[in-house]
């Protein structure tokens, strides 16, 4: 993996730069659309491509582990083939899932014990077995074994799992040593921040998480219920301390503002299920602010969904028919609204890419924070 950053905004720590891979180039600020069982709900691989134009979709090693399993991945010769999708792909360690959705797990020095959400059965990850799974599920980008903590998160458990967190990553790095790449492409490791919103933890992660000198950086435990303003507090005194010339990746983020805010502070990577989860409840994203379709208010609205004209479905049909379709449950509904708002976020960041190269980029952020913080 390569990462070439092209241009710094001169008001703000906004970088815009280029990531290639073996499946192609990523140009950031990117964001990532959440395809965690080996799809995007509701889009096909055809309009990610053609539509929507993503250059890197995430997958998840929890849920790819239990369903369809990593055997089948490695039948298939690995997801993009199984899912025949050949741009980027990063998959997360399951450092998440495991703690959010499975019940009874057990969090050791070992590993973690977990009971699947699926059929109750038990199961072992370790940073070893996380990293054999990532390299059979065959992700371009693949992320470090990591306890993300609650919020708010007692202090002294908060240092603890940070230590622990430190030392997985030992064992992630030493068994990709001994595990090798399964499929002719190179796959690079994402070492991951935590720390809750303490900054003393997060600057001592930081370091030690910049002196790993990987190919690229990540920073969790965020976006997990704590306010804004901590959350952009913790990005900054991280992204102060990790290395310029590596991408950064901040896990499960956010609304299109935090978007933007973590932008200005340094931040080149985003993947959230927001746009998507969202659409499926009828909540779409514009620049002028987010709409709840299944308002009363739109029944009788002709207008197109979105003037801007982002994506096709935005001019292709009116708020009221929309509306009608999330009203009798159509299936329908919910594809539209998911480009519709995938289209918006790929928009934004390749937006915030432009004004950066210009060097606008702090005036138009501003503006548009303002503006898309409304609800219409
Ligand atoms: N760790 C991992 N994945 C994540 C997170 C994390 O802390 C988050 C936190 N917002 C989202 N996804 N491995």
């Amino acid at each position: 993996m390569k990462f070439d950053l092209k241009a710094k905004d001169p008001l703000s720590k906004a970088r815009a730069g280029k990531i290639t891979t073996d499946h192609g180039v990523i140009e950031t600020p990117i964001f990532m659309p959440v395809g965690t069982i080996a799809s995007v709900k509701g889009v096909h691989q055809r309009e990610l491509k053609n539509d929507i134009n993503a250059d890197v979709i995430l997958g998840n090693t929890y849920h790819l582990y239990l369903r369809p399993q990593t055997n089948i991945l490695k039948q298939a010769g690995g997801l993009h083939k199984f899912m025949n999708w050949d741009r980027n792909i990063l998959t997360d360690s399951g450092g998440y899932q495991v703690y959010s959705l499975s019940a009874n797990r057990k969090i050791k020095e070992e590993g973690v014990k977990f009971k699947s959400h699926i059929d109750g059965s038990m199961h072992w990850f370790t940073p070893e077995n996380v990293m054999d799974i990532q390299r059979e599920i065959g992700a371009d980008i693949i992320m470090a074994f990591d306890e993300c903590t609650p919020y708010p998160c007692d202090y002294n458990y908060a240092k603890r799992s940070m230590h622990m967190t430190h030392r997985w990553l030992e064992r992630c790095i030493a068994q990709l040593k001994v595990s090798p790449e399964l499929y002719g492409y190179q796959q690079t490791l994402f070492p991951i921040v935590q720390g809750s919103t303490y900054t003393d933890l997060r600057k001592q992660s930081a370091e030690y998480i910049a002196s790993v000198e990987a190919e690229g950086n990540a920073i969790g435990g965020l976006s997990v219920g704590e306010p804004d303003d901590e959350m952009y507090a913790m990005t900054e005194v991280v992204t102060e301390i990790l290395p310029e010339d590596k991408p950064r990746y901040l896990m499960g983020v956010g609304t299109p503002i935090n978007l933007l805010e973590n932008i200005a502070l340094g931040v080149d990577m985003f993947d959230c299920v927001m746009p998507t989860r969202n659409a499926r409840n009828g909540m779409l994203f514009t620049a002028n602010g987010t709409i709840n379709i299944k308002n009363k208010k739109w029944h009788d609205d002709f207008s197109p969904i979105d003037e801007m004209d982002i994506t096709w479905v935005d001019t292709e049909y009116s708020k009221a028919y929309l509306r009608h379709l999330f009203t009798v449950n159509e299936l329908l509904g919910k594809q539209i609204a998911t480009i519709h708002n995938l289209g918006f976020y790929l928009w934004l960041v390749r937006e915030a890419r432009k004004q950066i190269i210009a060097g606008t980029f702090r005036p138009w952020k501003d503006k548009m924070v303002k503006q898309m913080n409304k609800r219409l």
